[in-house]
């Protein structure tokens, strides 16, 4: 099929990136596009998963230090900025304590998701009648550089939680935190949830679980695929094929046609050919040492305060100074 300017302007996002990682090779999609509905769902379901240890970790260590965070904010009003805020449960032990100790903030979740932030607001004013809720709806950047201002200035405090920085390769996030500084001040706070390296057998287990969920994380991919563009994928035969390379600390999963086969896409009137066992790679899930987290806030002028961790020190929140 030839694609012209034209057709091409009238295709989403979706369907053009699509039809670009499935034309490329070796075959990739964008880990950005798991988050449908029923991805959302999934990802769920993922978190409660006894192999999925990054949430919980993350919890203890939020519930454990949000008394240290809050007094590295003191009295002055501040900007609790999310990004990635989802349904923004995490977020809450932290707006709990600051609450509690009577900080004086507004909480500005970002997310690409409308629903999702309406979703949160509604939650977050049913729980907290009194708390300034600013959704922030678009990519991140955009929506730093279009937020409303306070009628002081006043520090910011940038969350960036859960290991989605994981989805970056190493270069990429370095890129991903010089952007973010152009949008904050010297003083502006940051915490940002690290996975780290360890066990091997830990890592490939939260990304290969019994109950066969992160597969089905995968297949929805392709699932949405068929759902937005009218492809005939058959999910159930692609095999789900999580790997740990130690050097670089990269958690790659991919998904293997276990046939050769043709995949047709009705919206891109186009046919995907599959060798047997031939690859898309889905998703990258880097893990951290402390030293590359050392020189990427090196580079991007940051200066760490403080590496929070969980008892097992599977993961770390780490704050961040802006000099
Ligand atoms: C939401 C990107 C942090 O990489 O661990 C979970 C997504 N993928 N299981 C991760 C995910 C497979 C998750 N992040």
């Amino acid at each position: 099929m030839i694609l012209t300017a034209e057709t091409n302007t009238q295709l989403s996002a979706f369907a053009q990136d699509s039809l670009k990682g499935l034309s490329s090779q070796p075959k990739y999609l964008l880990s950005k596009y798991f988050y449908d509905a029923a991805g959302d769902r999934l990802f769920q379901d993922i978190m409660e998963l006894p192999e999925y240890y990054l949430t919980r970790c993350e919890d203890e260590i939020l519930r454990q230090y949000a008394g240290d965070l809050a007094q590295y904010l003191g009295e002055a009003p501040f900007d609790l900025i999310e990004l990635g805020a989802g349904d923004g449960l995490k977020t809450r032990i932290l707006l709990e304590q600051f609450q509690n100790q009577a900080l004086h903030f507004r909480y500005l979740p970002v997310d690409i998701s409308a629903n999702i932030l309406a979703h949160l607001q509604e939650t977050l004013s049913a729980l907290w009648p009194d708390l300034t809720v600013v959704p922030l709806e678009g990519d991140y950047f955009t929506a730093l550089h279009q937020m409303p201002a306070a009628e002081t200035p006043r520090r910011k405090l940038v969350l960036f939680l859960g290991s989605t920085i994981g989805n970056m390769t190493l270069a990429d996030s370095r890129a991903f935190l010089q952007r973010l500084r152009v949008e904050l001040s010297p003083g502006d706070l940051l915490l940002v949830g690290f996975d780290l390296k360890k066990d091997p057998d830990i890592i490939l287990a939260a990304y290969n679980d019994a109950a066969g969920v992160t597969s089905a994380f995968n297949h929805n991919h392709l699932l949405r695929i068929n759902r937005e563009l009218g492809a005939n994928f058959d999910a159930q035969t692609f095999l789900h094929w999580p790997l740990y390379q130690p050097t670089t600390g990269h958690t790659k999963s991919y998904l293997l046609s276990t046939i050769a086969q043709k995949v047709y896409i009705k919206a891109l009137d186009v046919n995907i050919d599959f060798a047997a066992w031939e690859a898309i790679d889905m998703e990258l899930s880097k893990k951290f040492d402390f030293a590359e987290i050392e020189s990427l806030a090196a580079d991007a002028q940051l200066k760490v305060l403080t590496y929070f961790q969980d008892q097992k020190q599977y993961f770390s929140d780490v704050l961040f100074v802006l000099e």
